[in-house]
């Protein structure tokens, strides 16, 4: 965690300028809201904090903090924010964007980034669809969506299940929460800054364009994941009762994060000569 700053401050100091262009009423306005709180809660230092985002409408949230940030490409947030934080490990780096881009096309980096357990905190806002490309079916789309034109039958496979990967896959802290509930979503949040790991959040955040019935979604979700499990084995056990709406913490792991060497970096000049032809 890096250095706190000592007086108060505004989680507005954390928004910067831009005005997001996202449609009125999309889920991702209060996943920034509770970034931002979650940042001016902890009392963390702006010049130190990096927010990593590839390409999608939930990946413009970079551009709306006043944090560092990088708006990287469509499913590489988590290599670049991962780069990121094995060269700087003094700062606190957050990525995120959609479950498209985490998911589809960055599912593989994903994955060996829950097995890798970079001190970072990776927050998906999943919509269940592309919204930035006009709606088409993302991994995490039921089978029998129809509303797509491109799969008018749907997509007819099971969707990718977030948790169960993040899981498997070796997350350090797992968690899933929906964007309508700002202050659980802050909470989570902040709990995952602070967590030793990788921090995985699934953030439920209705795309209320290409799917508008997800606005209904806030009478379905539950918070059923009252107390994190430290166990993984019994971590798994509870999602097989899981109908995609549980909410909290579902997972937060005692075992250590990884902290490689740097014992073996090399300067720049060394390095090439080691490569050269
Ligand atoms: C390499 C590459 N492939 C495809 C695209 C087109 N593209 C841009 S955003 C996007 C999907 C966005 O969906 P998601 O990540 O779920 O974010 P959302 O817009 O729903 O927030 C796609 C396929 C791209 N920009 N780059
Ligand atoms: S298209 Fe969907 S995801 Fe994109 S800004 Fe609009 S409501 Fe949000």
């Amino acid at each position: 965690m890096n250095q706190v700053i000592a007086h108060e401050v505004d989680f507005t100091d954390y928004k910067s300028d831009v005005t997001p262009v996202w449609c009125p009423g999309c889920g991702d306005y209060a996943v920034l809201s509770a970034i931002t709180k979650a940042l001016a809660g902890l009392g963390l230092a702006r010049e130190n904090v990096a927010l990593i985002s590839g390409i999608g409408c939930s990946s413009r949230i970079a551009a709306y903090t006043s944090v560092y940030g990088f708006h990287g490409i469509h499913g590489r947030a988590l290599p670049i924010a991962q780069g990121l934080k094995l060269a700087r490990p003094d700062l606190t780096v957050l990525c995120a964007g959609g479950d498209g881009d985490g998911f589809s096309i960055g599912g593989n980096h994903f994955m060996h980034a829950c097995r890798r357990n970079l001190d970072l905190t990776y927050i998906v806002m999943d919509n269940n669809v592309y919204g930035m490309t006009k709606g088409q079916a993302s991994p995490t789309s039921a089978a029998d969506w129809t509303e797509s034109k491109l799969t008018p039958e749907g997509p007819g496979v099971p969707p990718f299940q977030p948790l169960d990967i993040a899981l498997a896959a070796g997350a350090s802290h797992v968690a899933r929460c929906f964007s309508g509930k700002v202050q659980m979503l802050t909470k989570t949040i902040a709990e995952a800054i602070q967590h030793p790991g990788f921090s995985f959040i699934q953030v439920i955040s209705p795309c209320v364009t290409y799917r508008p019935e997800m606005r209904d979604f806030k009478n379905l979700v539950h918070e059923s994941f009252t107390e994190a499990c430290t166990d993984r084995r019994e971590a798994r056990r509870r999602l097989i009762d899981d109908d995609g709406f549980s909410l909290g913490t579902l997972f937060k792991s005692v075992e250590p994060s990884y902290k490689p060497s740097h014992r073996n970096s090399e300067p720049l000049d060394e390095l090439e000569r080691q490569f050269a032809l």
